[in-house]
């Protein structure tokens, strides 16, 4: 299974280690084709290079758009070697063998990251590359594909250790990897557009690149990787790491959802925070200061905040990192930071800081993915949104504009808690979170005693859940859920209604004195 490799053609948008490369190839006496960037590349190093317009008798053309897709290109890499056929349809065309093909695509996915304007992007939709990749891949029998940078060095190794050849073992891997190449930037290239569509069916694919292979999953037992789908979209994915060791799994699972919840208070409003332990919020709070913010959300949960993962909706200024520092966090996310701010978390060696350049745009559309057994579940991502001119006030009372601006606080934080979820607000900090039950009463009982617990800690007369805002992120199938806020002394209730029992919960909430407002949306959130 050793094929010799005689030919190559090196075509790349990145130039990093190229020389080296065709260095070592005409070295071994490899003829060296490439386009145009390239092989001025590798003239300019001094080495000797055929034009790939040379082989196929065209210019380059159409800027670019034009320059590998022919026959002499493609019957060179598809030609099965072993073939008499093929070897005759070779000779009869002037077609020689290409044994190696080196190519690093148009950069789709960098250029959108760049903002670049939709012309650009089409410019940089790869067509003659991802097609010889392909070629080059399905006759791995014979033909070598390198489509990383990394893999420069794998295959001059194999060369050197079987005299000029490589294995199928190689070849095979080689073309493994070409192909998850091609999907990911097809994915990219698809993503982007469905992102250009407004409104229509939306055929979405499931791929991405990696991007780094984590220590273990969710567990040490499970290994795990991190994939990226290309969007530029602020968040996790794209954030600038500036301390701390890597992010694990849940880590990465835990930041996504701090900043995703953090992402819906605009700065523009004042600051915020959230805090985050296992993908749930155990405070989020406005503030007059960010740290103000912080000092607020941090109280409605102080035993779960530790060792927590912390998400601002503004720039982590000094204030707020001292305060932060005072208990061990794993992960600080923020639009931006300080140099004051940096220098103080520079101490804390574990501590890991990300800054995204923005906030995530919560009524953006995307998708989201989640893994069956023998499928894929796919859905649009949860942009919805609620506005006070949305609510119907359904109680004899209606809520004041204090009450309001708590019932709205609480919605957007009971859509980023796991379902059934209930939330405690006042003053624009949540005060009580029940999370991930199977029961809603049960939420709603965990909330209390929450917010009864938070009380105890700051040395509070009475529970914090007294005079609250509540949200539910459904209809309450049955008013003993609603009763029981009530019993906690929750003043207001924020909910999507539509239960078969509405009137009952509405009569109940009346009887205790509530002011109720549906939403006719819910968020569940599993
Ligand atoms: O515009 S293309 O889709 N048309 C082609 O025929 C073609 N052949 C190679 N882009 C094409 N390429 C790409 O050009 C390669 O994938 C590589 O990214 C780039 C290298 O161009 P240059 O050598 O001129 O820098």
């Amino acid at each position: 299974d050793l094929q010799p490799i005689r030919r190559a053609l090196l075509s790349v948008s990145d130039k990093t280690g190229l020389i080296d490369l065709g260095k070592a190839l005409a070295a071994r006496g490899v003829e060296l084709l490439s386009t145009g960037g390239s092989a001025s590349a590798l003239r300019d190093a001094g080495l000797e290079v055929r034009d790939v317009a040379d082989v196929t008798g065209f210019p380059e053309m159409m800027d670019g758009r034009v320059k590998t897709l022919h026959p002499a290109v493609h019957g060179g890499l598809l030609a099965l070697r072993d073939n008499d056929t093929h070897v005759a349809a070779m000779d009869e065309h002037d077609i020689g063998a290409i044994d190696l093909v080196v190519v690093n695509l148009y950069p789709f996915e960098e250029t959108l990251k760049r903002g670049a304007a939709d012309a650009e992007m089409i410019e940089n939709i790869d067509i003659g590359g991802p097609a010889m990749i392909r070629s080059a891949a399905k006759n791995h029998g014979f033909v070598n594909v390198v489509v990383d940078v990394e893999d420069y060095e794998v295959l001059l190794a194999d060369l050197e250790a079987n005299d000029g050849h490589t294995t199928y073992a190689l070849r095979q891997r080689l073309a493994q990897t070409a192909y998850a190449r091609t999907a990911a930037y097809d994915t990219a290239v698809s993503t982007w557009m469905a992102g250009q569509l407004d409104g229509t069916p939306r055929r979405q694919t499931v791929g991405g690149t990696l991007a780094q292979t984590l220590r273990y999953g969710e567990n040490p037992h499970q290994s795990a990787a991190f994939y990226t789908d290309g969007s530029a979209r602020p968040g996790v994915a794209t954030a600038q790491q500036h301390q701390g060791k890597e992010l694990s799994y849940n880590n990465i699972n835990d930041t996504d959802a701090a900043f995703e919840l953090v992402s819906e208070f605009d700065a523009k409003d004042g600051p915020a925070v959230a805090i985050i332990k296992h993908a749930n919020p155990c405070g989020v709070a406005r503030g007059a200061t960010l740290a103000e913010a912080y000092q607020k959300a941090f109280e409605c949960d102080q035993t779960s905040a530790f060792g927590g993962i912390i998400a601002l909706n503004s720039e982590l200024d000094a204030q707020t990192a001292e305060a932060i520092t005072d208990i061990f966090t794993e992960v600080v996310i923020a639009p931006s930071v300080t140099d004051e701010a940096k220098a103080m978390f520079a101490a804390k060696k574990n501590l890991r800081l990300l800054t995204t350049g923005g906030l995530a745009d919560p009524m953006a559309v995307a998708q989201t993915i989640r893994q069956v057994s023998g499928g894929y579940l796919m859905q649009d991502k949860d942009n919805g949104h609620i506005a006070a001119s949305d609510l119907k006030v359904v109680t004899k009372i209606a809520p004041t504009e204090e009450q309001l601006a708590d019932l709205l606080f609480a919605w957007k934080v009971a859509k980023h808690v796991k379902s059934n979820a209930i939330v405690y607000v006042k003053d624009g900090a949540t005060v009580g979170v029940g999370a991930g039950q199977m029961s809603r009463l049960d939420s709603a009982l965990i909330a209390a005693t929450k917010a009864q617990r938070m009380a105890d800690a700051l040395g509070l007369p009475e529970s914090l859940a007294k005079g609250a805002a509540v949200a539910s992120d459904a209809f309450f199938p049955f008013a003993d859920g609603l009763l029981e806020a009530a019993a906690a002394g929750a003043s207001c209730v924020i909910q999507p209604g539509g239960s078969m029992r509405d009137d009952e919960v509405i009569a109940a909430a009346d009887e205790a004195g509530l002011a109720m407002v549906f939403t006719g949306m819910r968020h569940f959130r599993h």
